[in-house]
């Protein structure tokens, strides 16, 4: 018996790439010089943040080792840790700042 071939034909179309840019945590590291009141007034000048809520990100950084300020883009966030790092440079302080991929 004659077997027909059937002419399957597969479009594969084009995905539209559309990847979101990724986002960037940046993070502050504890020390033993730093002082808290110091590392408060960096969170509130360079990430906006209430008293309040300085306060709880320095001492969870204090206990913790390190802790998250914010999630920006990659230009964003390069900018905070590049401030952050200068600031606490030009006042004597040895605060780190830096930033991962979220
Ligand atoms: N560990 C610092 C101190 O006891 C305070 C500090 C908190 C430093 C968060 C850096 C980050 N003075």
């Amino acid at each position: 018996p004659d077997h027909k071939l059937t002419d399957d034909v597969v479009v594969q179309e084009a995905k539209p790439k559309l990847k979101r840019p990724p986002l960037y945590k940046v993070i502050l590291l504890n020390d033993d010089f730093t002082p808290m009141d110091f590392v408060v007034l960096v969170l509130k000048t360079f990430f906006g943040m209430s008293e309040e809520k300085a306060t709880q990100i320095m001492l969870h950084v204090h206990t913790r080792g390190i802790g998250v300020c914010g999630v920006f883009s990659k230009d964003v966030a390069e900018t905070k840790v590049q401030l952050v790092n200068d600031y606490a440079r030009q006042h004597q302080h040895p605060l780190l700042c830096t930033m991962e991929e979220a």
